[in-house]
């Protein structure tokens, strides 16, 4: 046989192999043998790379490395979907449907919680893979999406066509990839949909093919079909992998059935879904009832409210934080919710354990609070044995076994050694995170590694490392450069403003916000040490409580010293305010959801605090923008469904201009 009959003879085998397996999951050749075919048809190509071709199976294994990604312009927009959030809303949206087309009925689909995707394709070559971007632009991730096993290469009968659906990590993959950058120390992804994201915009494919992505359609604009029903048939037809779980249902109340139903199945499911499609199941009614300038009128998601799943809850661990305070954590089960594998949620205090009633060996109901936070919701009582040991709060530290104090009128327990490991290492690493003295190279493992080597067991030392040079470079897995590199930020911090410092302290009740509000009052820290408590409680937004604890901390001999130390080491002490500039941001609340290519979330709050705005974490009433970066959250939908002005990267970089 010559070398082209070979080549061809592999292409067709190994991806008919490809669509048995990865579409219609009925493979018909043992693994090993596809390697072996796989391998043979590697090495003709690179013998003869001019017979290699794009809808070659080869190209799935990666390699194309982009310097950035293309811009592409869809050739029909990439609609978005309005949402839904109960049952009300779904029948309005019937209602609309059926006073133009009383004849409707619906198709539902999963909504697969991605990235819209779109594959062109000619004569039958899988010529273009592209983003949603913003519907109108997106970018070309051809080279990504060739890795995805279910993307046909090629189709059966070299046709040329368009098809849309939806790029998924499956709950499996995503788990094993964020193990493995948790041994790394890379930061991990939330979700599901945030690692899917990631892994179809990066330059290198051999990283987009080592991520298992997968894909389901569920449209092709060049269909010739009566119905949604028929055309995912007929995408199926194609080659093209369907979500399996659609249904035709013939009214409203069908819908309504198929919505609980799949919200049972969805903790099962091997990826991740956050509610259901809508469509109306006649296609020429679409133009009928036709569009708004941003969605369809013929299609609407449903959003399910935040998963809840049940788990054991195996212990109630604790942990000391920087003030000493002590957090009953709760160990469970790992489980999957909305997106992400948990394990731990905190318990807050002794208090909110006896409300909930909960004893360790319960059944417990968990979810994630604005669909990011883990919570305990209860525990199931009925699922209760006898044996299970009603909750008692321990008496001592569990870092130094000192006895804990719980103050009157408060529901924490202290641990009030100020000597204690934990609560020393927790408030050095608050000192030098982001938000506080933000010491660039000084991350969370350093500080705990140099504290257990002696090195710094308070503030101070930080800035006394520059003494133990020699020590430092010879300690394992920190070079020179490592070390060169945080004794620069070390040193170039001291320039840090004062509410930076007085934040790292980590006085009681003094965060952030606090701090600034009383450096901005008394510009240096030698007012702020005199200051009364009357004088701090008559600073607006200053409770009595901040105020006392405050007052107090600077009466206290060992703080004076340590603040005394930190001057002589050379710490800035002044307050610099900073000319607010008035603009578009000046006194308005905004929240941020998503990641913002062109900056880091702490860069965008210093911004608009510069303008005299505010960045705060969660979306309400009295939010009056969101900015909405790549991948955004729940909070989207919040303020969508707040009617909160919505302003993308570029107009946010257009108005800090
Ligand atoms: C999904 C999904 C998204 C697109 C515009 C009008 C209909 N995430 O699974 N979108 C659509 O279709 C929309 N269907 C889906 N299944």
């Amino acid at each position: 046989m010559d070398v082209i009959s070979r080549i061809n003879e592999l292409k067709e085998i190994l991806n008919k192999a490809s669509e048995a397996y990865y579409v219609n999951d009925k493979p018909f050749m043992e693994d090993y043998e596809y390697d072996r075919l796989m391998e043979e048809l590697i090495k003709i190509e690179n013998e003869h790379p001019e017979l290699r071709t794009p809808d070659s199976p080869t190209n799935r294994i990666g390699g194309e490395v982009l310097s950035k990604f293309e811009k592409v312009t869809h050739s029909v927009k990439m609609a978005s979907l309005s949402d839904a959030f109960d049952y009300d809303e779904l029948k309005e949206f019937d209602k609309r449907v059926k006073s133009i087309a009383p004849t409707a009925t619906y198709l539902c689909e999963l909504k697969i919680d991605g990235l819209s995707v779109s594959l062109k394709y000619e004569d039958g070559i899988l010529v273009l893979g592209a983003t949603r971007g913003n519907g109108i632009i997106g970018e070309n991730i051809t080279h990504n999406v060739k890795t995805i096993k279910s993307v046909p290469l090629k189709l059966k009968n070299n046709e040329s066509l368009e098809v849309r659906g939806e790029i998924f990590m499956p709950k499996k993959s995503f788990i094993a990839l964020n193990l493995e950058r948790e041994e790394n120390e890379e930061e991990l992804f939330a979700n599901c949909r945030n690692a899917a994201a990631g892994s179809i915009r990066q330059l290198d494919s051999k990283v987009a093919a080592k991520r298992n992505l997968d894909v389901f359609l569920y449209y092709n604009l060049d269909q010739n079909v009566k119905t949604q029903e028929e055309a995912l048939i007929q995408l199926k037809e194609k080659g093209f992998k369907v979500n399996p779980l659609y249904r035709h249902c013939k009214d409203i109340n069908d819908v309504i059935s198929y919505i609980e139903e799949m919200g049972n199945l969805r903790p099962n499911l091997e990826y991740d879904i956050d509610g259901i499609v809508i469509k109306v199941n006649e296609i020429e009614l679409h133009d009928i009832i036709g569009e708004t300038v941003k969605y369809p009128k013929w299609a609407i998601a449903y959003k399910y409210p935040p998963e809840e799943v049940s788990t054991e809850l195996l212990d109630i661990t604790y942990q000391v934080g920087r003030t000493g305070v002590i957090t009953p954590v709760a160990n469970f089960k790992p489980v999957f919710v909305a997106g992400s594998l948990i394990s731990k949620a905190t318990l807050h205090n002794e208090d909110y354990i006896h409300q909930k009633d909960i004893h360790v060996g319960d059944i417990v109901i968990i979810h994630k609070a604005g669909d990011v936070i883990p919570e305990v919701v209860k525990p199931i009582l009925e699922k209760r044995k006898d044996n299970f040991t009603p909750f008692k709060m321990i008496t001592n530290c569990p870092c130094c076994n000192s006895v804990l104090k719980r103050e009157k009128d408060e529901a924490d327990y202290y641990c009030t050694n100020p000597n204690c490991p934990e609560k020393q290492i927790n408030g050095l690493i608050h000192f030098a995170s982001k938000p506080a003295y933000n010491i660039d190279s000084l991350g969370d493992k350093l500080v705990e590694q140099l504290y257990n080597l002696g090195f710094i067991k308070s503030i101070p030392d930080i800035f006394k490392l520059k003494d133990r040079y020699n020590e430092l470079i010879n300690l394992p897995g920190l070079g020179v450069k490592s070390i060169d590199n945080l004794l620069a930020a070390v040193e170039n911090s001291k320039k840090n403003n004062l509410d930076q410092l007085l934040f790292g302290l980590g006085i009681r009740h003094c965060g952030a916000k606090v701090s600034k509000l009383i450096c901005k009052k008394y510009r240096n820290i030698d007012n702020i040490i005199n200051a009364t408590f009357e004088d701090i409680s008559s600073i607006p937004d200053i409770g009595e409580v901040i105020a006392e604890e405050i007052s107090n901390y600077f009466k206290d001999e060992n703080n004076l010293n340590l603040i005394n130390e930190l001057k002589e080491l050379g710490l800035n002490m002044e307050f610099e305010m900073g000319e607010i500039i008035e603009n578009f941001f000046t006194n308005k609340k905004c929240v941020l959801t998503g990641t913002l290519q062109s900056m880091g979330r702490t860069e965008a709050k210093k911004l608009i605090e510069g303008f005299g705005g505010a960045l705060s974490e969660s979306v309400s009433k009295k939010t009056d923008i969101l900015i909405l970066g790549e991948n955004p959250g729940s909070k989207y939908d919040k303020a969508k469904a707040l009617g909160i002005y919505i302003m993308n990267e570029a107009e946010f970089l257009e108005k800090i201009k």
